[in-house]
């Protein structure tokens, strides 16, 4: 629509002119973070406060517009970015990024929905307080974006996905009310819980606009260890000694496979694996938050990979001797997806298995694979502590990525998420689904569980205009 749209000019008039934008280079909002697919917005829309959001809803139910929730837009699977229409408004919240309020005896905060995760963080640490959200995105992705995907992380192992986080929802919804749930109570048994309805909704029931959440003492020690494996079942021993050993010290438990590794190092050159021998399968990163001391934390720790090694489940490892050294070894973790990403177009899977059946399932699965695509390479790694793997394929080393892609990945994803069926695992970890997985859904869940969710959208949302074609249709 041309910029004298009288949509357009009340949009302006409700945030001021330059907070819409309907021309030059809106890639930033269009483009999905993997680069695969590119939407077309009516406009980008950027509020600074729940009235200005509850305004814009308004005038885009009155013209019938609908509204593409945007958080960091770091999600991946196409759930935050316009379709190709030209006619959609994408509500960018990043400008709506304050902390409200931190209460320290009520161990909440409540914050703006645009608040970037790290920026959160950091408000908390400042303050004596752990928000313990953790996920490699935290320096883009907004705590809207983590409630609307119920994103997990590297700490779901200890805290849960953001979903086990919130207190409470602020939410403008479809008809452009606001519904104030900001109450930071533990307790609340009055009625249906809505903040759980929205909680993983992917801005198809309403928009969040605050939130808050639940705060945690900060630890007196938080070590990390970096333990090379002689199997994924290793992997999975050494999961439950440090459950045994560090129980609620346990804090993180991510896994590594030997060629996600050989990506980061490639990639990466300045970035080392800490063993002089890299000839391992998988690697472990763990971490142990301790509420006594620090000498406690490392005595423990190192306990634990004594008995390790004695059960044969770890083969080398090294405890951090400082906050320097355990970011390094988590910035290797961390460094995988970005990693992917350079090493080229890749299919992904973010899936979660019964920990006790994650080895069986990627013996089966890989051969399976490299049965129906020789060559082709696994990248695999991810949040072993819950269950949750980033079972990721890469095209034969010099294959064509786009090929590949596009001629393989329906043929992947088939073997992939047929064997998750067989094993009652999960095609969607923490991601979500948004519009990339939408068909996979209605393969994946029960029509029971469809109908139910269908009928939630169709009663919060029965013009469609929040978000339409992502996790669900409902036409
Ligand atoms: P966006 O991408 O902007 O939006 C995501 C979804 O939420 C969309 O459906 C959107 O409509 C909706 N949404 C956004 N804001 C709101 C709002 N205010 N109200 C209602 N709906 C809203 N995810 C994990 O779970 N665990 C990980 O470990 C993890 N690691 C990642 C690592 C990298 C390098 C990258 C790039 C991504 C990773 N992600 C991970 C995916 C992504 O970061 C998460 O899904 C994150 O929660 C998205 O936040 P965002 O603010 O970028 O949301
Ligand atoms: C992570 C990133 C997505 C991917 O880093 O834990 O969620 O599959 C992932 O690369
Ligand atoms: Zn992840």
């Amino acid at each position: 629509m041309s910029t004298d749209n009288p949509l357009i000019t009340q949009l302006r008039s409700i945030v001021g002119p330059t907070n819409v934008l309907n021309e030059g280079d809106l890639s930033a909002w269009e483009l999905d973070w993997r680069k695969r697919e590119r939407g077309h917005a009516l406009a980008v829309v950027r509020p600074a406060s729940t009235a200005e959001v509850a305004s814009v809803v308004k005038a885009c139910a009155a013209a019938g517009v609908s509204i593409v929730p945007q958080g960091g837009n770091t999600g991946m699977v196409v759930g935050s970015t316009p379709d190709a229409s030209g006619t959609q408004v994408v509500l960018s919240l990043t400008r709506m990024n304050q902390v409200r309020a931190l209460d320290g005896a009520n161990l909440t905060i409540t914050v703006d929905a645009g608040c970037v995760l790290q920026s959160i963080q950091d408000a908390c640490e400042q303050a004596g307080f752990l928000f313990p959200l953790s996920l490699a995105s935290e320096g883009s992705c907004t705590i809207g974006g983590n409630l609307g995907t119920n994103a997990g992380g590297t700490q779901v192992v200890r805290f849960g996905n953001t979903r086990e986080l919130c207190l409470g929802l602020e939410v403008v919804t479809p008809q452009g009310e606001i519904w104030d749930g900001l109450t930071g109570l533990r307790k609340d048994n009055t009625g249906y819980d809505l903040r759980h309805l929205m909680i993983g909704s992917e801005g198809t029931l309403g928009v969040i606009t605050g939130a808050t959440m639940k705060l945690y003492p900060l630890p007196k020690a938080q070590l990390t260890a970096f333990a090379a494996v002689p199997s994924l079942d290793a992997a999975v021993q050494l999961l439950g000694l440090a459950h045994q050993h560090l129980s609620a010290g346990l804090t993180g438990f991510e896994v590594m496979g030997q060629f996600a590794l050989s990506l980061v190092t490639k990639h990466f050159a300045q970035i080392k694996v800490p063993f002089q021998n890299t000839d391992f399968p998988y690697c472990v990163v763990l971490e142990n938050s301790d509420q006594e001391s620090e000498a406690h934390a490392r005595e423990r720790f190192e306990h634990l990979l004594e008995v390790a090694m004695e059960q044969g489940c770890v083969v080398d490892a090294v405890v951090a001797e400082s906050i320097t050294q355990a970011r390094a070894l988590w910035h290797i973790r961390e460094s995988i997806p970005l990693a992917q990403a350079q090493e080229g177009l890749n299919i992904k899977h973010d899936i979660s298995i019964a920990v006790s059946r994650i080895p069986e399932f990627v013996r089966q699965t890989d051969a399976l694979l490299q049965a129906a695509y020789p060559g082709a390479r696994l990248v695999n790694y991810g949040h072993l502590g819950d269950g949750n793997l980033h079972y990721n394929v890469q095209a034969p080393e010099g294959g064509d990525a786009e090929a590949f892609l596009r001629d393989d990945e329906k043929g992947v994803n088939g073997i992939v998420y047929g064997m998750v069926d067989q094993y009652k695992g999960s095609i969607s970890a923490e991601h979500g689904i948004g519009s990339l997985k939408r068909d996979k859904l209605v393969q994946h869940k029960s029509p029971v569980a469809l109908d139910m969710m269908r009928a939630i959208k169709r009663a919060l949302d029965p013009h469609n205009l929040m978000n339409p074609g992502r996790m669900l249709s409902i036409k």
